[in-house]
Order: structure tokens, then sequence, then C-alpha cells
């Protein structure tokens, strides 16, 4: 089957088809490329949604119960497990796919994880090319589910338009360690295990620290809801704050330009990979061991190899 013809199944609503279209682009060359290139043009109406936070926090639960209250409004959702520790799909994903039960079986959800198999450009450039698949196929909203604030899970973040980061209450003095890196890609805070002891509290230090951040008028403020995602108590409110802050992104001219961000990226991305397929061949192992050797350095190395491909 040729690419125009399996994004044509994957569009028509073939689970298959959008199972191994995705699986093309989890591998990457050149299929991946002809696949993404066919898919590119019925890509960019998908609300992408990242929800990270500590392990056990409560994420894949959480996950579950947003995508149920999508469904009661009528949405499509994809869900995008992320695992960057294990280079296969391990036990974690096995929890998800229990966790995850209430949505088999319904049509309007699609369930994918993802982990690390060494693909260049790493997790984060085969998590957006899965997205691309899940947005071909018209899915309204997409969930990518990603552990932590290293920086993968920022670079998977900024795939999203909007970055759910889940707390739970107990963290103590321990607030300090989620500042960075977080503070900047949180959108909407969500306190998850909020009938457990402590939840005000964190609610509180959340608060504080963001009242602490720098702030413009117009800018959006990022809210602190709580949630107990085993009873799928608090969902209404966060997907009602997701939403705004689609709308917020749309409003403000910041969707036009994260838009503009994500294509440069992109290609930036697409010139990288290309440039390493095309100038690795047999000289490449040389020029690694007399760079290595310092016999060699880098640039000068690259300027040789990209001289070789001669002009185009
Ligand atoms: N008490 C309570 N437990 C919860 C709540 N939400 C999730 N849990 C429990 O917390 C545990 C971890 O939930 P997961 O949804 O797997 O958490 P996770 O963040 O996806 O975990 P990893 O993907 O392994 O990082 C499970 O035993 C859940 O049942 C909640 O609101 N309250
Ligand atoms: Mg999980």
């Amino acid at each position: 089957m040729n690419s125009q013809e399996l994004i044509a199944r994957l569009r028509g609503g073939e689970r298959r088809a959008l199972a191994r279209a995705i699986t093309i682009v989890e591998t990457g060359g050149p299929a991946a490329r002809e696949l993404l290139a066919a898919a590119y043009p019925y890509t960019g109406s998908t609300h992408v949604v990242g929800i990270t936070g500590p392990p056990g926090a409560g994420k894949s639960t959480l996950v579950t119960a947003l995508a149920q209250e999508w469904r009661s409004r009528g949405a499509t959702v994809g869900i995008v497990a992320v695992d960057p520790t294990s280079p296969f799909t391990g036990g974690a994903v096995l929890g998800d796919r229990i966790r995850m039960q209430a949505l088999g079986g319904d049509p309007g959800v699609f369930i994918r994880s993802m982990a690390s198999r060494g693909r260049l450009g790493g997790l984060a450039r085969a998590t957006a090319d899965a997205v691309a698949m899940l947005d071909a196929a018209g899915f309204a909203v997409v969930l990518i589910e990603t552990v932590g604030a290293g920086q993968g899970e920022v670079d998977i973040a900024r795939t999203a338009h909007t970055t759910l980061v889940v707390e739970v209450p107990g963290m103590g003095d321990d607030v300090q360690s989620i500042k960075a890196g977080v503070l900047e890609i949180a959108d909407v805070f969500v306190v998850n295990k909020a009938d457990r002891e402590g939840a005000d509290n964190t609610v509180r230090q959340l608060r504080a620290m963001l009242h602490l951040a720098d702030h413009k008028p117009g800018d959006w403020e990022p809210p602190v809801l709580t949630a107990i995602a085993t009873a799928a108590t608090g969902s209404p409110a966060i997907v009602d704050a997701a939403t705004r802050h689609m709308a917020h992104l749309r409003d403000s001219g910041q969707a036009a330009e994260r838009t503009r961000q994500a294509a440069e990226r992109e290609l930036a991305a697409a010139v990288q990979e290309l440039a390493l397929e095309r100038l690795r061949g047999p000289a490449w192992e040389q020029f690694v061991a007399r760079i290595a050797a310092r016999e060699r350095d880098p640039y000068g190395s690259a300027e040789e190899l990209f001289g070789e491909l001669g002009p185009t």
C-alpha cells in the first residue's frame, strides 16, 4: 500500500491503517517521511494537550477521565502515552492498558503507547509525528502523557498547545523542586489525589509560586485546579480550562506564532535528518576516528562532507 492510500484509509476511519501509520513514523526513515508528506495537508486542526508530572501522580488515570469528559462533549480523542525510560513498550504501558480500559471499545478513542527506540531525532520527534497521524485521522483532541519534567518532556510539551502539569498533595518543601522548567511549560496545574490530606496546601503553594512569576497584562494565567482522577472529579473544569487556553492562544495570535515556530522546528529537524542520512557514507567512520584522535576538527570535517555532496 502506498502512502497516499494509507493516509486515505486512516482518514476514512480505519484503525488498522492508523496503527500502521504510527508504527511507520515511529520507525523513521524515508517511509516515514513519505507518509508525513502525504498526511501534512490534513493536519493542523487537532487540539494537542500534554499531561506531565512525577511518576505515579495519576496521569494515566487523569488522561482516562479527561478523555471520557471530552467524549461526553462529542469530541474524538487520541491518546499517546510516552515512556522515555523504556526501550520497549514495557510494564508501565501494560499498567496504562488496564488504567485506560474504561475507554476500550469506543471507536472515538485511539490509544497508542510509545517508547524510545533510539530513533534519530529522539522520542519528541517520534511523538510529534504520531500526533500528526492522529491529527490527519481527524481526532479533535490528542492527549500526550509523559513522565517528569526533564528536557525530553519539555520538548514533547512544545508539541502540545496546552500543557497540564499534574502534582499531588504532600509536596511540602519540595514545591521548590518543581519550579525549574515546569513553571514555563504549565498552562494548567492540576493537583490530583485531592482526596488526600494536604491538597489545599499544595494548591495554595502553587498559587503563591505563580503569583511571584513574571506576568504581563493579557498573558494567560495558569489556573490551579484539583482533581480526584479515580472518581473523575474535576474533569469538567480541567477540560474547560484547556479549551479556554486554546481559545486564548487563537485570540492572542500565539497559536499562529506557535504554528510558525513548530514549522521551523520541523524544517530544521527534517534538514538535520536528511543531511545525516546523506552524509553517513563510507567516509563517516574515518572522519569520526580522526576527529576522536584530534587529527581533524568537527566543523572542518562537516564542511568537507557537505562539499563531497557536490552542487545540487
Ligand atoms: N487516592 C487517589 N489515588 C489515585 C488518584 N488518581 C490516581 N490514583 C492512583 O495512583 C496510582 C498511579 O496512577 P497512574 O494513573 O498510573 O499514575 P501515572 O502518573 O500515570 O503513573 P506513571 O505513568 O507510572 O508515572 C494508581 O494506583 C491510581 O489508582 C486519585 O485521585 N486519588
Ligand atoms: Mg502513566
